[in-house]
């Protein structure tokens, strides 16, 4: 070390060697830098001290940041080895109630504000690269038992991992690919099977549990605060679950809610009920049921609701109103027009055609089938697409120019497949107004996003296309691949595996890895990402229709990609809806995985469908509810496949 020249700097030089022996060194060390401080300025002493001072402070300050992170990111971690180890199912995710007095949204708020997760930058963009924190381990851990060699090539967008591997693989419908290279054997599947169908149980039991707890024999549960709504009075949610639980072999559930129908349930009140949606789901709900377990008890119930809603039919043109009193027997439509949606005069028929054939009543067929025969002659259908909006008076299409395949219009086209099936095939109208349908989509709807070439349905407004895509329209995948089952073009296939995987895009694209109710894709060149979200249209009300379509992709395909893909979405409706006292709940933002805002309400198709349809994706076994012997409602609610000696009803 040389003495400085009083320079007005510090200056700190380390040589190799000392002169010295080896046993006095530490002393002359000692005296030596006693000296060479003795040598500088006072200003040079005041600076060394002052450059001390600082490391120690800054030094401290970052040791205590760098334990929080690393012991905030550990914990999450655990948190999700422990959710994939121990206990898989239960990431109670969402706030427990807020206690009486308390002001929910400034709670909410608050928790918004306290909540630190974003992390500093190096953590931030390691996020954005994979996903969230407590998804890495989840994606490793599938990942381990996915079969080798399946490539996804994942690129990144907001925090989100996209597969821009598009579905279709070339694989021949049937073919069941476990020979294949890189897939599971026959074990790693039969364990996989058990854990993704139990998986599917404990969620039922869990969303059963707060429903028993806080709604029991009311419509819906409202999880977070622990009560209930009601819309029609009946027991909505309870006779939508009924089948699940007898598929899912609950039997003490089931047989509680049996009791709860024998001894409460009565459809002899004063209340208005949506003919659709009563249609769907209790009468569709009480048929099943039926069929299923042999119990008359359901017949009587499906009977007795069924002749009830029968007023509905009584309007100048046959075309039902949308309401109908089951207690006073009288209906009308909704308050601010005479209209009907045609979606709903149109998906109803399985239901009816059925109460018809059980009970060799004809009348509910005749009220149905004149429906269809007079949607299939009207004017005003763009290469079979049907507009939203029908007359009950005149019986003509009514807000003309707009078509859609999402809410208002889905279920006719579906409902026109499966009467098809339903009866036989046989009715050759459906087949006809269906095929020429998909080839109206094909033409006017059927679009390519950009970057990705993700192909979508959009919508038809006066010429006017948009790039609007519902959630809704995910039921499309499922019924083209049904078609193209019973015989239909073998193009259908290949499109039910592309909008497949666009639906499947519209859950792994959010940050949540939950599909929002409405997307609108990208079609100019050059954009940045396929799908856009609008505020408005950020919340995810545990719809049924893309768990549907996989399971329907599944049964026909075997490509276990569609089992990977449902689990990924179980997975996180398990995160992010799951309430901790019981139920999940539909959420208002599927774009922040940090506060996804509850909307404290279950809707009864999420027992009803949602949860069915990941138990028959994850089931190997084709004859839990073969394809070939039963249709399914709109609601998820099996019907047979009439017999082809079977006379029919009408
Ligand atoms: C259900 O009631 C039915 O699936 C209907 O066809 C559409 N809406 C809900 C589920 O999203």
């Amino acid at each position: 070390m040389h003495a400085p020249s009083r320079p007005d700097y510090v200056s700190v030089h380390f040589t190799g060697q000392q002169t010295g022996s080896y046993n006095n060194g530490k002393q002359w060390r000692r005296q030596s830098y006693w000296r060479k401080w003795k040598q500088l300025s006072r200003l040079q002493r005041s600076l060394f001290l002052f450059m001390l001072v600082l490391l120690f402070i800054c030094g401290l300050a970052s040791y205590s940041s760098v334990t929080k992170q690393l012991r905030g990111f550990t914990v999450r971690e655990q948190e999700t080895e422990s959710n994939i180890l121990q206990k898989p199912f239960k990431p109670h995710v969402l706030p427990e109630p807020v206690k009486q007095g308390q002001d929910p949204l400034l709670e909410q708020l608050s928790q918004r504000k306290l909540s630190n997760k974003r992390g500093p930058p190096v953590l931030l963009n390691r996020l954005q690269k994979k996903g969230n924190a407590s998804n890495i381990l989840s994606e490793v851990k599938v990942a381990d038992i996915k079969k080798e060699g399946e490539e996804e090539r994942v690129i990144s967008w907001r925090g989100a991992v996209i597969d821009t591997v598009q579905a279709t693989d070339g694989t021949k419908d049937g073919e069941n690919k476990e020979d294949s290279p890189g897939n599971r054997n026959v074990n790693q599947s039969k364990v996989l099977e058990t854990e993704r169908m139990e998986a599917v149980r404990e969620a039922f039991r869990h969303a059963w549990k707060g429903y028993k707890e806080y709604a029991w024999g009311h419509d819906e549960l409202r999880p977070v605060s622990r009560s209930y709504s009601e819309w029609f009075g009946l027991g909505l949610t309870l006779i939508d679950a009924l089948d699940t639980m007898w598929i899912l072999d609950l039997k003490q559930e089931f047989e509680e809610a049996r009791e709860w129908v024998a001894s409460e349930l009565t459809f002899n009140k004063n209340v208005d009920v949506n003919l659709f949606e009563s249609t769907i789901r209790i009468l569709g709900g009480l048929l099943s049921t039926y069929h299923l377990t042999g119990d008359s008890l359901f017949l009587d119930k499906a009977k007795d609701v069924g002749s009830r809603l029968m007023p509905a039919f009584n309007t100048q043109s046959k075309i039902p109103y949308s309401d109908v009193n089951i207690g006073k027997g009288t209906a009308h439509p909704p308050r601010w027009t005479s209209d009907s949606t045609v979606a709903e005069v149109t998906s109803i028929q399985l239901e009816f055609r059925e109460l018809s054939r059980l009970t060799q009543e004809p009348q509910y067929q005749a009220a149905v089938a004149e429906v269809m025969n007079q949607v299939h002659k009207l004017e005003g259908k763009l290469d079979g697409l049907v507009p939203m909006f029908i007359n009950t008076n005149s019986g003509q299409f009514t807000h003309q120019g707009i078509y859609t395949l999402g809410a208002r219009a889905d279920s006719y086209y579906e409902y026109l497949l499966k009467q098809w099936i339903q009866g036989g095939k046989k009715e050759n109208q459906f087949l006809e107004d269906y095929l020429q349908a998909i080839e109206g989509v094909k033409k006017n709807l059927l679009q390519k996003s950009s970057p990705n070439g993700l192909v979508f349905v959009g919508e038809l407004s006066h010429g006017q296309f948009s790039p609007k895509m519902d959630h809704l329209v995910c039921f499309l995948p499922g019924t083209l691949a049904l078609g193209a089952h019973n015989g239909l073009p073998a193009d259908h296939m290949d499109l039910a595996k592309e909008l497949m995987h666009t639906c499947y895009q519209m859950y792994v694209q959010m940050e949540t890895g939950l599909s929002p109710e409405i997307v609108h894709f990208n079609m100019h060149q050059g954009s940045i990402r396929d799908i856009d979200v609008k505020p408005a249209d950020r919340h995810n009300l545990l719809r049924p229709e893309t768990v549907e379509s996989l399971f329907y992709l599944y049964r026909f395909t075997k490509d276990r990609k569609y089992q990977d893909w449902g689990w990924k979405i179980l997975q996180n409706f398990n995160k992010y809806t799951k309430v901790s006292s019981g139920g999940y709940t539909s959420i208002n933002n599927v774009c922040d995985p940090d506060y996804p805002s509850p909307r404290d309400k279950m809707e009864s198709f999420f027992l009803g469908e949602t949860l069915k349809y990941f138990y028959l994706l994850f089931s190997e076994d084709a004859d839990l509810i073969s394809l070939d012997k039963y249709v399914f409602n709109t609601e998820a609610h099996p019907l047979p496949i009439w017999p082809p000696a079977e006379p029919q009803p009408l």
